[in-house]
């Protein structure tokens, strides 16, 4: 800390001295006094979800609440995430936070961290690391969770509705290949797949990306007639797949027995959840992007030399305008599914 005091003092004397270069300080150049220097990796922007993290993140890490932020968007790229990482540890950061856009490849950049002695915090998705040390702690959802709890809600549907397993043919589109959401998701789902003998048609990947989801389901609606299950990783994935299923002339529903094709989706972000009540997503799981306040308070007991939780899993809900299935049980756990409504809706933050 008293390194980027006396920086701060030699920028401010150079300044006023006027023997500072003429163009401005960037202003990931500047260490501000008293503050918590903290550097985050953000590894894109591809969805409302991501959108809603990072804003969450940069109020929680705002200059008012102490923090100078440096923020970096890695546009899904992980070479530049580890380029950013080594950025923030030339410049000295109190604490890197990093959303890590696949689970491998992180061991040597987060072992420069730790030799530079600056804690990291990982966020959302997780690190697959030989060594854990090399992360001080995670924050983010259960995905496999939430994978097994759509998947049960669809057992619980499908008994209710008198459809016999083997007559659900179901797709999968897939998130990023290799991000934890993703194999966690899709691993639920090829799992129950299994255990239920549902027909799991295909999986294919979509990178959580609404126009990359809409071509997939395209393909997948021209190479198969019987698709009656779509079951999208993300919300933005799933609007792609209905405008694809609408422009096939097939309409999106909890009508199966009448030909609808049943969306069920993950995020409960607002354009999902309007979706939900528009009927057309008939299940919406949700993983909360609200991560900031928690981070914000990790690195606040982290940099105080604190110890702290190494893992902590957001609360989440389930969300569907299907009425006839109030609670479902995955996994020994009780999950209460929250029949959706405008007013609930409106009173969301995100
Ligand atoms: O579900 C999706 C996003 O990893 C939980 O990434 C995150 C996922 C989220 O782009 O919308």
């Amino acid at each position: 800390m008293k390194k980027y005091i006396i920086l701060t003092l030699l920028i401010v004397l150079g300044v006023l001295a006027g023997c500072g270069k003429k163009e401005e300080v960037a202003k990931e150049d500047v260490y501000v006094r008293n503050v918590i220097n903290v550097g985050f990796s953000q590894l894109g922007a591809e969805s409302d979800w991501r959108v809603a993290n990072t804003e969450s993140m940069k109020s929680s890490l705002s200059l008012d609440k102490d923090f100078n932020l440096l923020f970096d968007d890695a546009q899904q790229k992980q070479d530049k995430q580890i380029m950013a990482i080594r950025k923030f540890i030339q410049q000295e950061v109190d604490c890197i936070v990093l959303a890590p856009v696949t689970e491998t490849g992180w061991d040597t950049v987060l072992k420069e961290a730790k030799d530079a002695k600056i804690p990291v915090i990982v966020t959302d998705r997780m690190v697959d690391v030989e060594d854990d040390s090399l992360y001080t702690a995670w924050v983010g959802s259960d995905f496999f969770k939430e994978g097994r709890i759509a998947c049960e809600w669809l057992k619980r549907y499908a008994e209710l509705e008198g459809i016999e397993p083997s007559e659900l043919n179901i797709v999968d589109i897939q998130g990023t290949l290799g991000a934890t959401s993703q194999i966690g998701r899709s691993n639920a789902l090829s799992e129950s797949a299994a255990e239920n003998g549902w027909k799991l048609l295909e999986s294919v990947p979509a990178d959580y990306a609404q126009t990359k989801a809409k071509e997939v389901m395209q393909q997948l609606l021209r190479k198969h007639s019987d698709i009656n299950v779509v079951y999208c990783e993300n919300d933005n994935e799933a609007i792609g797949v209905i405008e694809a299923i609408e422009e096939a002339g097939k309409t999106a529903g909890s009508d199966i027995n009448s030909g609808d094709i049943l969306v069920i989706s993950f995020d409960a972000a607002h354009s999902g959840l309007n979706m939900v009540l528009e009927g057309k997503i008939a299940l919406d799981v949700e993983c909360n992007p609200l991560q900031g306040e928690e981070v914000a308070w990790l690195i606040r007991d982290v940099t105080a030399g604190k110890d702290v939780e190494k893992y902590t899993y957001i609360e989440e809900s389930v969300f569907s305008t299907y009425d006839k299935i109030n609670g479902i049980v995955a996994d020994k756990q009780a999950f209460d599914v929250t029949i959706l409504t405008q007013e609930i809706l409106d009173g969301r933050k995100y």
